[in-house]
């Protein structure tokens, strides 16, 4: 065989969620990153406002993690977790349960966010059947919600965009309504005043396929990849009760809100709600190494306990699960956490941050600014005939000026790692506001 070798064709890789006639055009390749800072091909210093793709909570390369990750690979590469184990994989499950909400005292590791979402809803089905309802086996998830790519995490998403072209996805899925009410929450600071009612949507549902049949309500706390959608308050207890009275289990993903993004260690903290079971996986391991954790408490693991011990419980898991490279860095990422404080300080800069974010309003273009913790977001009235377009060229310029922000329809949404500092904050939003200021 004769492969040629072509290290500057960027064709090969077809690269996932990505514009990629375009980006191959014109690319943004980084090389290199630190802390607060990526580094580009070209040498130039980009201000990262996105945590990579919302992962990298601590920073990039800290040293701690760098160390730990390097040691794992030469102490021991892999093991694996099926009927057998490796000590850092219980090491890293008990770190984690001392950092989880009340009540959370078992986690299953996935290699994702996706694969979290799968494992939930499978172990939501398989939790009811074991206690003897095994008719209720419906999912409900949210419109405009994002539950990462696979199948079941698509079919309880609500974004067009992520369902139209894969077919009739799976049977038995129904969504709540969204929470987005701009015509009475617009540019609200925090969380929305108005739209608690909107979770009494799961008592329509309920209503019109019982709850005999329903097994679980999957929805983010702060719905992030649709533009950053504030709950209104009182929203996810009033769900929360609503799920309570029908027994339907209520996941929690936290992919995102985990790890510190909202100024608590879980976003289930922030609202004061106690889910059955919370998705969570890019900041276990401050995104160096891919790995998913799912939460869960006592009563749905015991229900997997009862067959005969010599006999596997729960028929679900990944080869990678519990890896012992990601397991190492899940470690050290949590120590890096806790030596600095991370988990808690989005809410010291949260007060600072918010009249930043909030400051942008009147620059052209701007028709709604939300916020919640170390999270903010831009909304832009589209063009007419090109929807996302406006906000995509800002996202371009950004770059072009040395900062990392994210575009998703007309909307940008910043999240900083959680180490940024106050001058790092006026950097990213002087130099955000040139760039709103000068764009088309
Ligand atoms: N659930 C939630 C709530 C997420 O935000 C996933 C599941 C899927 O995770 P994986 O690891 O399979 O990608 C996510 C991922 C963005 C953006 O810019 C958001 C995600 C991923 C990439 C980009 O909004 N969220």
């Amino acid at each position: 065989m004769n492969v040629q070798f072509k290290p500057n064709d960027l064709a090969a890789f077809w690269m996932p969620f990505s514009a990629n006639r375009q980006f191959k055009a014109n690319p943004r390749l980084f090389v290199g990153a630190e802390r607060m800072h990526y580094i580009t091909n070209d040498g130039r210093r980009v201000l990262d406002g996105t945590s990579g793709l919302w992962c990298v909570n601590a920073g990039h390369c800290r040293p701690k993690i760098v160390e730990a990750i390097k040691r794992q690979a030469e102490t021991l590469d892999f093991a694996g977790t099926f009927q057998m184990g490796h000590t850092r994989a219980f090491e890293a499950a008990n770190r984690l349960i001392a950092i989880a909400p009340k009540g959370f005292e078992h986690v299953f590791f996935t290699n994702s966010g996706s694969e979290s979402v799968e494992t939930a809803l499978k172990m939501a089905i398989a939790y009811h059947r074991a206690k003897g309802n095994a008719t209720k086996v419906r999912l409900i998830g949210r419109e405009r919600g994002y539950h990462g790519v696979n199948f079941g995490g698509t079919s309880v998403g609500g974004i067009s965009n992520n369902r139209k072209m894969f077919g009739t996805l799976l049977a038995g899925v129904d969504h709540l309504r969204h929470t987005h009410d701009p015509s009475r929450n617009v540019f609200v600071r925090g969380e929305p005043e108005h739209g608690a009612e909107f979770a009494d949507d799961l008592e329509r549902l309920v209503a019109l396929h019982d709850a005999s049949t329903i097994a679980a309500v999957i929805v983010e706390p702060v719905a992030c990849s649709t533009g950053v959608l504030v709950p209104p308050n009182g929203y996810l207890k009033r769900l929360e009760a609503i799920c309570r009275k029908h027994d339907i289990l209520l996941i929690a993903d936290e992919v995102i809100t985990a790890f510190g993004r909202l100024g608590t260690p879980f976003g289930s903290n922030y609202f004061g709600i106690s889910p059955d079971i919370i998705t969570t996986a890019k900041g276990v391991t401050n995104g160096t190494i891919p790995m998913g954790a799912v939460f869960v408490k006592s009563h749905i693991h015991d229900a997997f306990m009862n067959g005969p011990e010599w006999m596997i419980d729960f028929f679900h898991g990944y080869t990678y699960s519990g890896h012992p490279m990601a397991c190492a860095a899940s470690i050290a990422t949590l120590d890096t956490y806790e030596e600095e404080g991370l988990l808690t300080r989005a809410a010291e800069l949260a007060p600072y941050w918010q009249e930043r974010v909030h400051a942008l309003k009147g620059l052209p273009h701007i028709i709604d600014i939300r916020n919640i913790g170390l999270i903010g977001a831009v909304e832009f009235d589209p063009d007419p005939t090109q929807a996302g377009k406006r906000a995509y060229d800002r996202f371009v310029k950004a770059f072009e000026k040395g900062i990392l922000v994210r575009q998703t329809g007309d909307i940008i949404a910043l999240s900083p790692p959680l180490i940024i500092s106050k001058d790092e904050i006026d950097q990213l939003f002087d130099t955000f506001t040139d760039v709103l200021k000068t764009a088309d």
